[in-house]
């Protein structure tokens, strides 16, 4: 068995989890937010048999956008500190981590 964990843009959670759980792929939705941007985004969690995590990962793949995300640079002054350039960054579709799972239980 296999633990999936999937960040996934806000945006585009709904629609992954209807797509999951209507594959019967049984999913917990945790409410995070990104290191760098400090916008929220959402964490998947999926347990899967080995042999369905390709499946996960291309549901999650299908329906997680690119995003270009625009932040500002080169601020002017640490005491008036005013952006004076743009940098573009692509955000996105989604971060996958597959990790093995010692033991499961449902007690
Ligand atoms: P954030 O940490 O807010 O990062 C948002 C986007 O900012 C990233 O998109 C990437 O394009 C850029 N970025 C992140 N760190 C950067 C840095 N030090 N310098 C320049 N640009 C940087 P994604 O790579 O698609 O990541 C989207 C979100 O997925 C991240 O939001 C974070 O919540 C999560 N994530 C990505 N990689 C991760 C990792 N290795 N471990 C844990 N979480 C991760």
């Amino acid at each position: 068995m296999k633990l999936i964990f999937a960040i996934v843009n806000n945006d585009d959670s709904s629609i992954v989890t209807s797509k999951l759980t209507k594959n019967k792929i049984n999913v917990t939705k945790i409410a995070s937010t990104g290191g760098f941007l400090s916008a929220g985004n959402t964490t998947f969690l999926c347990g899967v048999e080995d042999d369905r995590v390709d499946e996960v990962i291309s549901i999650i793949a299908q329906y997680s956008k690119k995003r270009v995300e625009s932040i500002p640079t080169g601020f002017s002054s640490e005491i008036m500190p005013m952006a004076v350039g743009v940098q573009q960054i692509i955000v996105g579709g989604a971060t996958i981590f597959v990790l093995g799972v010692e033991r499961h239980e449902r007690v």
